[in-house]
């Protein structure tokens, strides 16, 4: 107890944060007019007008399709497979850290691990294999990139669950891109590496995993780790929770050591209960690195595995790395600056590295107001079109004003757009140029009324 006391600072905070009931609030459908000019933007690079192809194979378009070409490009990249790229590195400690952790039967490692699945999947994996909603808000078009009707890229890594525990594994780590319309700021971006664990128990393994294994203070704070006494009468969901928790601190320990200040905050997912998500203290501010929980039993029974029980986690490997190499950025993973690249080339994946920032270039920060379309508007819509005129110049974009006419009734947005490269200093005139072409495309693409 004493010693896990220096390791991490846990506080169950009981608060409800969901981020599928964040993206209710924020959720809204594309504009017709956004979708026709990617359709067309699409069409331009595929062999036939209404085809695109993606690894290899052909996907026809239809009123779904919604990729740029700027998030086709980063298809195929696998910074997670790219040997000494941070992202790299933090799977690699990751892996050892599990490999050593839980051993097998036969002496080999109990986890499996699958880096290479392709990114495209279908909208059932994605969603349906996992119970979600037909009219759950998570399958928006206006918070995932569609290849058409029945395929996209994978919002996370949850889409490979059921296949895997399917084929008969009751361990296994899934590691790859994950694309999402998401905000713009410097812990979000609309490419990102997940990293997914998967562990089914029998009653029995369970009790033995829980119960074996050293005592580590989880339930600090009016909570203690149960005697093994008291774990034969915990409810197995109880027992799945601890072992959850345990599997996840120990891994945080292992990625950070001493010092580190750690809060579980309950959330919501349809295919865990209950589930939560573990925010780690960043630079004095909260930041969520993970999301986890208790599988619903309804699609274990459904991947065959009746006799089984478990729980599944999916954690955000740029979240982590910026947080042990001290990254401040997300957008610094695609950079190609060997400023960048060169602090990370290390002999052995557990050395310590704290990143050394080169010089910061100022910022050209520019607002741009308008009012709302009187019909469908999407804050993720224009946040895309931002990033795909804008590209990674882009640091940030708040939502600094909004505004009723009393009269009217009419809302306006004002957004500030911060501008940062990350490797030289912009100009005025550059800045101008693009944030102009992005005052055009937001009328003509979304509808929008400028106030320019
Ligand atoms: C999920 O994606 C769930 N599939 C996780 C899960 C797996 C729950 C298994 C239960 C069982 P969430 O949307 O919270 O959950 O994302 C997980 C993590 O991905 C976040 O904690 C964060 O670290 C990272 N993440 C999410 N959005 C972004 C983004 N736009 N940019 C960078 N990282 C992100
Ligand atoms: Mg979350």
């Amino acid at each position: 107890m004493a010693a896990c006391r220096n390791v991490t600072r846990m506080v169950h905070c009981g608060q409800i944060v969901s981020p599928w009931g964040l993206q209710i609030k924020r959720a809204a459908s594309l504009s017709h007019a956004w979708c026709r000019s990617i359709a067309s933007d699409f069409a331009s690079r595929t062999p036939t007008a209404n085809t695109v192809e993606l690894l290899g194979k052909p996907y026809i378009s239809d009123s779904y399709s919604n990729i740029t070409k700027k998030i086709l490009s980063k298809v195929g990249k696998n910074l997670h497979n790219r040997k000494h790229h941070p992202l790299w590195l933090i799977k690699e400690r990751v892996k050892d850290h599990f490999y050593k952790q839980y051993i097998g039967r036969f002496g080999t490692p109990l986890f499996s691990v699958y880096d290479d699945l392709p990114p495209v999947v279908t909208v059932e994996q994605n969603f349906d294999s996992l119970l979600i909603p037909q009219d759950h808000p998570s399958r928006k078009k206006g918070d995932n990139y569609y290849l058409n009707q029945t395929h996209m890229l994978r919002a996370h890594t949850s889409a490979h669950q059921w296949d895997l525990m399917h084929s008969g594994l009751d361990a296994f780590l899934v590691v790859g891109d994950v694309y999402r319309r998401d905000q713009i700021d410097g812990t979000h971006y609309p490419v990102f590496h997940q990293m997914e664990g998967v562990r089914l128990f029998s009653n029995h393994e369970l009790f033995n995993n829980v119960s074996g294994g050293e005592s580590f203070c989880l339930f600090e704070q009016g909570h203690r780790t149960p005697h093994k006494q008291e774990m034969h009468t915990m409810e197995a969901a109880k027992l799945l929770e601890y072992s959850l928790k345990l599997a996840l601190t120990k891994l945080v320990a292992h990625l950070f050591g001493d010092g580190l200040e750690i809060r579980w905050v309950d959330c919501y997912f349809p295919f865990t209960h209950p589930s939560f998500e573990m925010e780690i203290n960043f630079q004095g501010e909260w930041m969520e690195v993970l999301g986890c929980g208790v599988m619903e039993q309804q699609l274990v029974n459904s991947a065959g595995a009746e006799n089984k029980i478990g729980w599944a986690f999916g954690l955000g490997l740029e979240r982590l790395a910026m947080i042990l190499y001290g990254i401040p950025d997300i957008r610094l993973f695609w950079s190609e600056d060997a400023r960048f690249l060169k602090q990370f080339h290390v002999p052995h994946v557990n050395q310590k590295i704290q990143f050394k920032p080169f010089s910061k270039y100022p910022p050209v920060i520019n607002d741009i107001s308008f009012w709302l379309p009187s019909d469908k508007y999407s804050e993720n819509d224009f946040y895309d079109l931002v990033r795909t005129i804008g590209g990674d110049i882009v640091e940030k974009v708040e939502l600094i004003d909004e505004y009723t006419h009393p009269e009217t009734k009419r809302v306006s947005h004002c957004y500030q757009i911060t501008y940062r490269h990350l490797e030289r200093t912009l100009t005025q005139k550059e800045v101008s140029n693009i944030h102009h072409t992005i005052e055009q495309s937001v009328v003509q693409e979304l509808g929008v009324e400028g106030r320019f």
